[in-house]
């Protein structure tokens, strides 16, 4: 499957939603029982990975309990060049445009990339965005956060992304954020790139992610929300809110 065209092809009809799963923050086993219950709820694709604590092997075993539960696309969602597996189904290979360290734009990228080739991982560039608060990945990226209010600095890096020819762009608040991305640089972001644009960050209810998909988003991000839930009805309420249906 080429997850790419996947995604595209599901983008074109509403917006997608995709759920985070951070191996290091329940075993292989949960991952798939939470795999499965997003995937009941409506979830399109699964993001797989975290800022700290992900290793080739429990990135391995999470995406293989992943698949085997839900059948769902993965894609990782790197946290490093350092943890790779074939396991999963296509990989961000994403660039965080705003960091201040020359080895979260390109270094890491450049340290990794032959690995991915001889894995034969479908990748997918992403230009990624950190908005505040950005929090742990954005501490850990060492990025310049943009500005809750700089959407002019949003759009420039959203565009540059575009005209460097990346396949997506990211506005990250940071998981785990007390307030989402605004509407408004979503908005912004959105009315300036013709590339597809995914939002993620501190979306836990159904009023954020339906405010995210208003505004222009073609995917949202649900992480810690995801892996809280215990209520299959408030899942499926964010799930729907996300896809507009
Ligand atoms: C983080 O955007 C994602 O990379 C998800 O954030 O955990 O806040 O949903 P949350």
């Amino acid at each position: 499957m080429n997850v790419k065209e996947y995604l595209i092809g599901k983008m074109k009809e509403r917006t997608v939603h995709l759920a985070l799963l951070d191996p290091d923050k329940q075993d292989s086993r949960e991952a798939g029982a939470i795999a499965k219950k997003v995937k009941e709820a409506g979830a399109d694709a699964i993001m797989i990975g975290g800022s700290t604590g992900v290793t080739s092997e429990n990135l391995s075993n999470t995406a293989r309990c992943i698949k085997e539960a839900s059948g769902l696309p993965t894609i990782h969602f790197p946290g490093g060049p350092s943890a790779l597996s074939e396991d999963v189904d296509s990989i961000f290979f994403m660039s965080m445009v705003n960091s201040m360290d020359p080895f979260w734009i390109m270094n890491a990228q450049a340290g990794a990339a032959r690995h991915i080739k001889k894995l034969g991982i479908e990748t997918i560039s992403l230009g990624y965005i950190i908005v505040e608060p950005g929090m742990k990945v954005g501490e850990v990226g060492k990025a310049d956060a943009v500005r809750r209010d700089d959407t002019d600095r949003a759009v420039g890096y959203a565009l540059a992304c575009e005209m460097l020819g990346m396949d997506f762009v990211y506005l990250e608040a940071g998981s785990g954020a007390d307030v989402p991305v605004p509407s408004e640089m979503i908005s912004a972001v959105k009315k300036s790139i013709s590339i597809p644009l995914i939002v993620g960050g501190g979306i836990r209810t159904p009023e954020a992610a339906e405010a995210a998909r208003l505004a222009g988003a073609d995917a949202i991000v649900t992480g810690t929300f995801v892996e809280r839930c215990l209520d299959d009805t408030m899942l499926r309420s964010v799930v729907n809110a996300s896809k507009g249906r």
